[in-house]
Order: structure tokens, then sequence, then C-alpha cells
């Protein structure tokens, strides 16, 4: 059987590999349930940081449309279901990773695929890269987290003009709208992916993953409850094992060892 998705651990971090390149990783079912099944691998403790790429020349060109040819259905089909059971658990399972997800964009990214690449922690990009918000040519609206994570990421205006023309747009301009961290060449995009995920494997990873939740949570709240988030999960950060050694490591001049506690 085809693997639709490939698994790869390295030390304390997992890289993770879509696997459709001939669909441009366009995701059918059964690579959903081997996405989710390799998250689940990737909640282990021992995996401090998460990768996520695609195999070929694409990233993810979203939902398989094959199995949507409506010459060949009974009927319409119900996507709302399609999200609740596949699209939406992926992204919340990727938003409740106590860890660093990057994403490694190495090729076109479009519908479902480029807002799977917009719900993970730290985007890179091949300078090959396109994203496109394919959804308005065929009749739907961005999902995936796509009209919230868009909205908060450019402002109603560019989201909305960029959702409802559906307009490729290249690795550069999404660095510039805010979309992309950063953007490399095509042939060292993985090298610096994984020197990336290497760092953060050894990073205070207790502290990382209170990052990652507050700056999510923080457009929910106002600054005066925000402040108390932050004085509340400072207070456990200061207890961690990694706060110990950081501070340790800094007055001995030494580099830190985090264990991630
Ligand atoms: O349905 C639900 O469950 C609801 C959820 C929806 C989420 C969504 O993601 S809806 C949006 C679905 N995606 C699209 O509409 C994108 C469709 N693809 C494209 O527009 C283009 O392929 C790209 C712009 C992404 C790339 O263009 P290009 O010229 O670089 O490549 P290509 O030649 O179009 O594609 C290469 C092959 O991949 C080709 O197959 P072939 O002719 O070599 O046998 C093409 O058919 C296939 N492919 C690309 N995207 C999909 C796909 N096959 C099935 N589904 C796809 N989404």
């Amino acid at each position: 059987m085809s693997q639709k998705i490939l698994v790869d651990h390295h030390d304390a971090w997992m890289e993770i590999t879509l696997n459709r390149p001939d669909r441009l990783n366009a995701f059918d079912d059964e690579m959903h349930v081997e996405l989710k099944a390799a998250l689940s691998k990737a909640a282990e403790e021992k995996v401090r940081c998460v990768l996520l790429t695609g195999a070929g020349r694409g990233f993810c060109a979203g939902q398989d449309l094959d199995g949507r040819d409506p010459r060949k259905m009974g009927g319409p089909p119900d996507l709302g279901h399609t999200l609740q059971t596949l699209y939406n658990p992926l992204i919340r399972s990727l938003k409740v990773l106590e860890k660093p997800v990057v994403c490694a964009v190495n090729g076109v990214a479009a519908g479902a695929g480029a807002n799977i690449a917009f719900a993970c922690d730290i985007v890179l990009a091949s300078e090959k890269a396109k994203f496109i918000q394919a959804f308005a040519k065929v009749g739907l609206v961005p999902d995936a987290g796509g009209t919230w994570n868009l909205t908060h990421l450019l402002g109603p205006l560019r989201a909305k003009a960029w959702a409802m023309t559906a307009e490729p747009i290249d690795a550069k301009t999404a660095q510039e709208w805010g979309l992309v961290w950063k953007v490399h060449d095509g042939e060292t995009l993985m090298q610096e992916a994984r020197a990336l995920c290497a760092s953060l494997a050894n990073g205070a990873t207790f502290g990382l993953k209170n990052m990652k939740y507050l700056i999510d949570q923080a457009s929910e709240n106002s600054l005066d409850t925000h402040l108390d988030r932050e004085a509340e999960t400072q207070r456990l950060c200061g207890q961690s094992d990694d706060y110990r050694e950081g501070v340790t490591a800094f007055l001995e001049k030494r580099p830190p060892t985090f264990t991630g506690r």
C-alpha cells in the first residue's frame, strides 16, 4: 500500500511529508487518516518540534477534486461533514500541539493546502512557491480556517480581495503580507527548515509551547485580560527546569542544555 504521508524521526523532532506528488499532494480521505496518525505521534513528549512539507513540486493542492466529480456522484456532497470530520480536526490538532510546527512550503499551496500552511507556527517558503485561495474558482469559501486566519493575518480588505479573485501570489508577496517568515532558494529550503527544527527541538520547549498558546489567544482577549494571562504563564515558566537552566547557563557563560520541562 502506498504511503500518502511519510514520517521521518530526527533527534527530538519529526518530519511529516504529504506524499501524493502526482496530485500535488491533494488530500483524499486516506491522506487525512494517515496525517492524523502522524500528528498523534508528534504529540508525544519526546518530539519537540514538527516539520510539515510536501513531496515533489507542490506543497498541497487542497482537496482532491477527483473525488468530487459531480458526474459520478448521486447528489451534492455534504462538504460541511468533510470539514467537521477531517479538515477542522486537522487545523485544531496543529493548533493544540504543544510544540512549534514549522511548515516548509516547497511549491504551490492551493485551497485548503494554503490554509493548512497558515495554521502552522512558522512558515518558510521556497522562492518557487505560490499561494492560491482557489475556492472562488469552484464556488466555495476559504476553509481549513481560511476566512479566520486570513482576516487576522491580512485584515478584511486584503483577505476579501485575495479570496474573491483567487489570484496566485508568489512567495515574496506572501512574505511582504506577513504570511511567510522567510523565503529560501528552492535548493536550500529543506536544509534551512531542518536546521530551524533542530534548533527549536533543542530549545526551551515549555516556554515555546506557552508562547504559541499566548500568541494564538491574543486576539481573543482584551489587553487587560491578556496581561493577567502573561503573568500566570510567566509564573509557570519561572518554575520550569528550562528557566533554571537558561539563567544558570547565562551566568556560567556556557550554552544551555534544555530538557523541554
Ligand atoms: O471538498 C471538500 O471536502 C471541501 C474542502 C475543500 C478544500 C479545498 O481545498 S477546495 C479547493 C481544491 N483545490 C483546488 O481547487 C486547486 C486545484 N488545482 C489547481 O488549481 C492547480 O492544479 C494548481 C494551481 C494547484 C497547480 O497548477 P499546475 O499547472 O502547476 O499543475 P496542474 O497541471 O494543474 O496539476 C498537476 C496534476 O495534479 C494534474 O494531474 P494530471 O493532469 O497531471 O494527471 C492535476 O489534475 C492534479 N491536481 C492538482 N490539483 C488537484 C489535482 N488533482 C485532484 N485534486 C486537486 N485539487
